[in-house]
């Protein structure tokens, strides 16, 4: 399984930093919506679900954590634990989000509305969709 991470341009001088990210430039999909997630509670794992159609790129803007992809026979472990590194998360991909720092801010950049219909929150339909099942 390859993992896609993006190594984003920041724009640096003696303010401070700065990374801009558009679509189809930076971003390899039109960017429909933006959300993020703060405050995670310790010890919690957010996601266990795969999408049908949906593309994002997540980016630990502050603090760090760890995505866990798993593409129903291979599983892989990505840390992100920069503001400039993204990682691309592909349609019919199990994704789990962990190990959170009390700091962390995780940006994720989405290639559709919110549209509940598109998750697969059963890991074994999940396997199903992908070939993988029993
Ligand atoms: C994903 C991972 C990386 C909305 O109302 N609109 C939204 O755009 C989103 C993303 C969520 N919500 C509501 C739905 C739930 O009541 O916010 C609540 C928490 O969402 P959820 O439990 O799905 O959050 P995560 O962290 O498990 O998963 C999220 C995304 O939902 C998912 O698409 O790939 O982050």
């Amino acid at each position: 399984m390859q993992i896609v991470k993006y190594v984003f341009q920041p724009h640096g001088d003696e303010r401070g930093q700065l990374v801009a990210l558009e679509e189809f430039k930076d971003i390899p999909f039109r960017i429909k919506r933006v959300y993020y997630m703060y405050d995670t509670a310790d010890g919690f794992v957010r996601g266990k679900h795969a999408h049908k159609k949906l593309e994002q790129i997540l980016v630990c803007i502050h603090g760090s954590c760890k995505i866990l992809l798993d593409n129903g026979t291979e599983k892989k472990i990505v840390p992100l634990e920069k503001p400039y590194e993204g990682v691309y998360v592909a349609s019919g991909m199990w994704r789990e989000m962990y190990d959170f720092s009390e700091d962390a801010v995780l940006l994720v950049l989405a290639s559709e509305l919110y549209d509940e219909s598109d998750y697969i929150r059963d890991y074994d339909e999940f396997l199903i969709s992908v070939g993988a099942g029993k």
